[in-house]
């Protein structure tokens, strides 16, 4: 009935009963000998939650069985005029199939991916919660830091050249060169809130602040001009790529990476800032509710990625590292130093597209008191550009905890 060798659409998210009726043929012809459907009883919905993106779509049947389909539209989601290759769905299944060697059981299992459709079959996570929504209702979870910082170390040291066979990472290079996702991260988050440009999403009462302190400091675009081009030139590790609290699925128990559609060889610290970043965030909308039991948590969870990360990192790098010069003493400690600053740098710039740039963060505004907005906001850009200006005295994870409260109390006496 449906002819699947040839691209369309298949997730509508305006025609909902013919969506189902495609994904479910098409669910069957791709898993066939995979999942045993009970066809009487599936059923293929939209979520309500997307990504910036993609269509995704869940397909469930009576029997428990159920997968994710996820396909790549011509356009993305979030703006009709920005285009990215469709072809991002296969690397980021690729990308996921290599994390899952790496770090087993902490990312959606990909049951297949179609280069004709562009889509792929993803484990069903739906008895996680995104962290972002879950970070939204304060919830606090006792594994995070142990899980992301382990996530982070198997994923980025493995694919290292420190550890990996230079020609094979090389060929994995160029596998993942991926142009059009990597323009969006160089521009929206490398440029644009910096340079005022015409797409930011500055809130409004916020904005003579905005210019002085982001638009209007030639020495942080100095900064700025380095970090993006260490992003461009310094294919370190394979990255996720977009690693916020979006795009992980959590529990009390268990913690999934998902979503690397961003996944490219770039500097590690861009991810682990991302990390930093995206928690300060959780922790601003703590700060607007008066809740101090989360923010405390948030704050112990940031230092404690951050420690686990450098601990996990220093004794791994002993276990796996193949290549004889990074076996040279010192330059354990020296790529590891490097590693930390370049985390502050991209904590920093994470910060500051989330808060002035075009895709901003639920966490952020959602808060509608505006004095605790713009509270919020400046914490963002003042912990941001500490981080950014003194990359070399992050070192650890108090020293973030102490950049926040820092920057917080700066904030506070701007109001
Ligand atoms: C144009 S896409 C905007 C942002 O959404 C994604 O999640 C990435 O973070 C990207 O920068
Ligand atoms: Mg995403």
């Amino acid at each position: 009935m449906y002819d699947f060798t040839k691209y369309f659409l298949m997730i509508n998210e305006s025609d909902p009963v013919e969506t189902e009726k495609v994904i479910i043929a098409y669910t069957l012809e791709k898993t066939a000998g995979q999942i045993d459907w009970d066809r009487d009883t599936m059923r293929a919905k939209i979520p309500s939650e997307h990504g910036n993106l993609n269509h995704v779509c869940r397909v469930m049947d009576a029997k428990n069985h159920s997968i994710y389909i996820k396909q790549a539209g011509l356009q993305i989601r979030i703006s009709a005029d920005m285009t990215a290759s469709v072809d991002r769905n296969r690397q980021e299944s690729e990308i996921l199939q290599i994390e899952e060697k790496m770090a087993p059981g902490m990312v959606p299992h990909i049951y297949f991916y179609d280069t004709v459709m562009h889509a792929c079959g993803m484990e069903d996570c739906s008895d996680f919660e995104v962290m972002r929504d879950a970070m939204l209702k304060h919830e606090t979870f006792p594994r995070f830091a142990d899980d992301i910082s382990t996530f982070m170390v198997n994923t980025l040291l493995l694919t290292s050249d420190v550890v990996m066979d230079h020609r094979e990472k090389k060929e994995l290079t160029r596998k993942f060169i991926t142009p059009d996702l990597d323009d969006i991260t160089e521009k929206l988050v490398l440029m644009e809130p910096y340079l005022g440009a015409k797409r930011n999403n500055v809130y409004a009462p916020n904005k003579s602040f905005v210019e002085k302190e982001l638009y209007g400091d030639q020495a942080l675009h100095l900064e700025v001009a380095k970090l993006k081009f260490n992003f461009m030139t310094n294919a370190q590790a394979l990255l996720h790529g977009d690693l916020h609290t979006g795009s992980i699925f959590i529990r009390k128990d268990a913690t999934k990476i998902f979503d690397c559609e961003f996944g490219t060889f770039a500097p590690m610290g861009y991810d682990i800032g991302n990390v930093i970043a995206n928690m300060i965030f959780a922790f601003d909308n703590g700060l607007s509710t008066d809740d101090t039991a989360f923010c405390d948590w948030c704050l112990d969870a940031i230092r404690d990625s951050v420690d686990l990360f450098i601990k996990k990192f220093t004794e791994k790098y002993d276990e796996v590292v193949t290549e004889p010069m990074a076996k040279v003493p010192g330059f354990k400690e020296y790529y590891i130093g490097s590693i930390l600053k370049d985390t502050a740098g991209y904590a920093g710039t994470e910060l500051h597209r989330r808060t002035v740039g075009m895709a901003n963060v639920v966490d952020v505004t959602s808060i509608q008191d505006e004095k605790k907005r713009l509270l919020a906001e400046r914490i963002n850009i003042f912990a941001g550009k500490d981080f950014i200006m003194n990359q070399g005295r992050f070192c650890s994870g108090v020293d973030y905890v102490q950049a926040i409260l820092q920057a917080k109390k700066r904030a506070e006496e701007t109001l």
